[in-house]
């Protein structure tokens, strides 16, 4: 520990800090823009400027380590104007439509120009004209908003291990996207949005299906079904204004209802038909010498990463259809016999925490039917704004339950929208088919908490299997290096393509980097999630009536014929 000095008073701070860590240690707030900890401390947007006695200039502090005796001023006539200048510079080549922009409430630079006290802008010149990438099927980048703070880049490159947008040209022509200018629509991109979670401005967003679903409920030739994923629950709320962590599932419900679709369905019993059929799958891999380690195919980011940069390792993925591509295949194949609906005027719309299964939907890998198992993806944002559009007052809802009998589920399935859940979920299963007896403890904490790679070996039967959960491309990455090097060997593998599980997916709300700081977002979504596995009375998948009823109806049993034919599917990229 070293000791400083912070606005006058003495702090002792570990000596590997920088700067901006000890005054956030301290409680000493400092305004930052480009800075992500750990991820992108660049020191590039100069608002968290600082005057450290002694020093002639003013010090970026989220580059500058501390040192023995260091004594630091942040509130200084010096450093005010410092700031008000290098954000007016900032804002003076910005594109200023803020009431009509998809951030306007929630834009870090919005938020920083009121606390900073811009009033009107004296830089006027000339301004980048740069046009609107609408390329990709999940995302849309607007460069004219970008302050080129360089945090996408970070992410794509250190978190998730992709670097499909970086600096380009220079100087006053500098921006951010694509090699040779390209969309990001023709490059490598997985689609999974954690470079517009982590935009601080209105320069990323999904591509929108507001107005697609609209019409749809508009149309009175269509039967629209909406279906909702595990991990919207456990955020929607923040977009009204709820405590991080707060559960809305029975609002959410409600809130569906009046929106007026035909029928509120849960993802999570598409998630209790997949644990059938994956965790068959897995016996089956086992004791018939299939193709291992078996990876998890749920998540849709995971899957293009697997086809961009790990081809060898596709017939590792199991067969599986992700849970809500399922549900959108029984709904035009089982639900519209049962119903003497015709599949071409069943219109199924997710919900879901991910701007990759905005990709996902439209794959022709995924309309066995003749028509899309799932035909439009909305994400937790966009459901909000429609919430908001249709004027229904959400935190006065009461709590209403899914509709019958696709909104029957198991605590099991909730758990798939935090790392780790899918193989938790299971591990429950598949040890109850091999041993034929009641688990004793039905969590499983080896395969919880955070950390970007688990692993663990689990007794099932007279038999130990090796498995592992990585969470983030990026981590999936290093864990799968090690599997081909020979260094690591398992049977069955968890991949989730955004760090923290869907709970962090690229369509959840936005979280300042400074209430990041401040509160332990994921944290609080995934015990929303454990809490609602804990109120179930049903926890295990095998168990949920209604699976075993679409069993006896439909499929005859896991890993059928017809189940392959409907639930199943290969990527051969
Ligand atoms: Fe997910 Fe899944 S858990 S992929 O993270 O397997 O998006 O929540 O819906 O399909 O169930 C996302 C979440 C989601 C699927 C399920
Ligand atoms: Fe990178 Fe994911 Fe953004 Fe694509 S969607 S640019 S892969 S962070």
């Amino acid at each position: 520990m070293i000791n400083v000095t912070i606005d006058g008073k003495n702090y002792k701070i570990p000596e590997n800090y920088t700067v901006l860590k000890a005054c956030r240690e301290a409680g000493v707030y400092v305004p930052t823009l480009c800075y992500l900890e750990g991820i992108n401390q660049v020191g590039s947007c100069r608002l968290c400027l600082v005057e450290v006695e002694r020093q002639k200039n003013l010090k970026a502090s989220c580059v500058l380590p501390v040192a023995e005796g260091m004594v630091i001023k942040t509130n200084t006539k010096r450093v005010r104007e410092a700031r008000k200048v290098n954000l007016e510079l900032l804002l003076s080549n910005h594109n200023r439509e803020c009431t009509s922009c998809e951030r306007s409430g929630n834009c870090e630079l919005q938020r920083l120009s009121d606390e900073i006290g811009i009033r009107n802008i004296e830089f006027i010149g000339e301004k980048t004209v740069k046009p609107v990438d609408t390329s990709s099927p999940s995302i849309v980048r607007d460069p004219s908003k970008c302050i080129l703070c360089g945090r996408c880049i970070s992410v794509c490159s250190k978190v998730q291990g992709v670097s499909a947008i970086g600096f380009r040209n220079r100087g006053f022509k500098t921006t951010v996207g694509p090699i040779f200018d390209k969309g990001l629509g023709e490059v490598d991109c997985i689609n999974c949005g954690q470079c517009i979670i982590n935009c601080p401005v209105g320069a990323l967003k999904e591509k929108e299906s507001i107005d697609y679903v609209w019409d749809a409920i508009e149309d009175p030739s269509k039967y629209v079904i909406v279906q909702t994923a595990p991990a919207v629950r456990a955020a929607l709320g923040e977009e009204f204004g709820l405590p991080i962590g707060t559960r809305v599932t029975g609002k959410m419900a409600a809130a569906l209802r009046r929106m007026g679709f035909d029928k509120v369905f849960d993802t999570d019993f598409g998630a209790d038909l997949t644990i059938m059929e994956e965790g068959f799958e897995l016996l089956d891999r086992i004791q018939n010498g299939g193709k291992l380690p078996m990876v998890t195919s749920c998540s849709p980011g995971w899957i293009k990463y697997c086809e961009h940069f790990h081809p060898d390792m596709l017939e590792n993925l199991s067969t599986c259809k992700s849970p809500h591509e399922m549900l959108g295949a029984v709904m035009k194949t089982y639900f519209a016999q049962k119903h003497g609906l015709d599949p071409k005027d069943i219109f199924v719309v997710s919900v879901m925490p991910c701007t990759a299964k905005k990709f996902e939907a439209k794959r022709e890998e995924l309309r066995e039917s003749g028509f899309p198992d799932v035909d439009a993806v909305i994400t937790t944002r966009e459901l909000a704004k429609m919430i908001k559009q249709a004027s229904i007052d959400f935190n006065k809802l009461p709590d209403e339950d899914f509709d019958e009998v696709f909104g029957e589920s198991t605590g099991a399935s909730v758990i798939f929208g935090v790392t780790g859940g899918v193989m938790e979920a299971a591990l429950r299963t598949v040890s109850e088919v091999v041993t034929n007896k009641p688990l004793e403890k039905i969590k499983f904490n080896e395969v919880r908490g955070l950390e970007g790679i688990k692993e663990a070996e689990i007794t099932l039967g007279d038999k130990n299997i090796k498995i592992a959960v990585a969470n983030s491309t990026g981590c999936a990455n290093k864990l799968l290096e090690k599997v081909k090097s020979g260094e690591k060997e398992y049977h069955f593998i968890e991949i989730m393509g955004c760090p923290g599980g869907c709970i962090n997916g690229g369509g959840q709300p936005f979280v300042s980097d400074k209430t990041k700081t401040e509160e332990d977002v994921l944290g609080k979504r995934a015990n929303a999630l454990y809490e609602e596995d804990e109120s179930k009375t049903i926890r295990k998948s095998h168990e949920n009536p209604m699976i075993k009823m679409i069993y006896d109806e439909f499929f005859e049993k896991p890993n059928s014929h017809k189940a392959h034919e409907i639930l199943h599917t290969h990527y051969v990229k």
